[in-house]
């Protein structure tokens, strides 16, 4: 199902007119309202873009700029307009805050609109919205967009995981929205509970706001007795529903008549082809608060421009294969935590719940990952233990091409998240 038939499947040419038009007339609002881009764009014309092909004439805006305009300085409307706020915390340093007027709030349901479309949501069903209200984009972004849809909303949020299990039992949920580790959560406290989770209408997840695997989605999928769609998005380009699955799951749609992608070498910042994974950049052609020119969202994957067997002719983005400040150097080796997760998932004896954690004894960096055995294993074979352990760390030493110390968790040990979940503990002191 398309929910914007108009929008969603347009030819190329059709596009790129309308993404040149609109993107001339945001070039022309931001270099008048926001000082930030009267001193970017002090040398470009708005009328000198005219193709995609000129989007390298304009210059990248970084989380930098959003820090340094802190907190309302790169809104390009008055505080008269603006009806929503929102901001996201990151890792480090201060929020990153983004505002909305009420046509971006339209646009943004409408985007959402589209995303639950894509998984199949029709009138009559009820989305279990367990993403957090607050702050964070997800929960009020699933909330709009389903409800323009027209699916009954629950607007659970996150936590108190035992009630969330006992409304989606008794009031019959069948979508579900939150992280895939908080699908995870659900499914573990419903084993517990002594609640078949598989059994109940659950159909579909609408599952994002954090890098995830294939492996993490069969897990998903055959525990929760549901089909796992993605959905990305990021604040400062607008929330979830940037991008998001079909039916056929072949990567994400990306909502290309109000975001154009770009992904470039995050080094040299050259614009890559299709296939190829690097930095990925949007700008956004049809907002009015916060229209960003080139944003850099530090997140790694490729882009393929074929039009996809469901009908919808927009670019799609690959998962998101880690960020480029999510990368680790190691005794001077990348390593992205995707990859060690990829591993992990692949042994039936553990649970996907995990967490790496990175230190530095004297001169050298030790890496360790903690991950649980399942509960069967861990009842039937605890003596068996030191040969998992070592299976697990030799299959992550040949990925990642460097030695490493496993610890196997007992179950429930590590700590659950309700949100984003924390795999990455990073322990060393870069400034000795
Ligand atoms: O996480 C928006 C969102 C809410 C997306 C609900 C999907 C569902 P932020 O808190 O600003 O916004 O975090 C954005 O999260 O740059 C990615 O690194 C990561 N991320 C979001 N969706 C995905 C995804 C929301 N599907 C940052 N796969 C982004 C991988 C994702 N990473």
């Amino acid at each position: 199902m398309i929910w914007d038939v108009r929008s969603e499947c347009m030819s190329a040419d059709e596009r790129e007119a309308l993404q040149v038009r609109r993107l001339q007339a945001m070039l022309g609002r931001v270099k008048a309202a926001v000082p930030c881009y009267t001193e970017l764009l002090a040398e470009v014309d708005p009328q000198d873009i005219q193709s995609l092909s000129d989007l390298g004439k304009l210059p990248f805006t970084t989380k930098d700029d959003l820090r340094e305009y802190y907190p309302y300085g790169m809104f390009a409307v008055p505080m008269e307009d603006v009806v929503r706020i929102h901001s996201s915390s990151g890792t480090t340093g201060k929020l990153t805050v983004v505002g909305y007027t009420p046509h971006d709030i339209q646009i943004w349901a409408e985007t959402i609109a589209r995303t639950l479309c894509g998984l199949g949501a029709v009138r009559g069903d009820i989305l279990h919205n367990a993403y957090g209200y607050g702050m964070f984009t997800g929960g009020l972004g699933l909330h709009y967009g389903g409800e323009l849809l027209g699916v009954a909303v629950l607007p659970m949020s996150g936590g108190n995981t035992k009630r969330q299990l006992t409304i989606m039992k008794e009031f019959g949920s069948n979508l579900l929205s939150c992280t895939p580790s908080y699908a995870l959560r659900l499914a573990e406290v419903a084993e517990e509970e002594g609640i078949d989770i598989a059994a109940l209408p659950l159909r579909a997840g609408s599952l994002g706001a954090e890098p995830w695997s294939e492996s993490m989605r069969q897990e998903i999928e055959s525990r929760l007795g549901i089909k796992a769609y993605n959905i990305y998005g990021l604040s400062e380009v607008m929330g979830p529903g940037v991008s998001f699955e079909c039916e056929f799951q072949e990567g994400s749609h990306i909502n290309e008549d109000h975001f154009i992608p770009e992904t470039i070498d995050p080094e040299t910042g050259e614009v890559l082809p299709d296939g190829e994974y690097g930095e990925l950049v949007f700008t956004c052609i049809t907002k009015e608060c916060l229209p960003l020119v080139r944003y850099r969202t530090r997140d790694i994957c490729s882009l393929n421009h074929q039009p996809c067997a469901c009908g919808r002719t927009t670019t799609r983005m690959s998962q998101v294969a880690g960020r480029t400040d999510d990368m680790l150097i190691i005794r001077g080796v990348n390593v992205f935590p995707s990859q060690i997760e990829q591993v992990l998932v692949g042994f039936d004896e553990l649970e996907p719940q995990y967490q790496i954690v990175v230190d530095r004894e004297k001169a050298l960096d030790e890496l360790e990952v903690h991950v649980e055995v399942s509960p069967s294993y861990f009842a039937d074979r605890v003596g068996e233990l030191e040969i998992l352990r070592d299976r697990v760390g030799n299959e992550i030493a040949s990925v990642l091409g460097i030695s490493l110390q496993v610890h196997l968790a007992e179950p429930q040990s590590l700590a659950r998240s309700e949100g984003k979940a924390q795999r990455v503990v990073d322990k060393r002191d870069f400034n000795k």
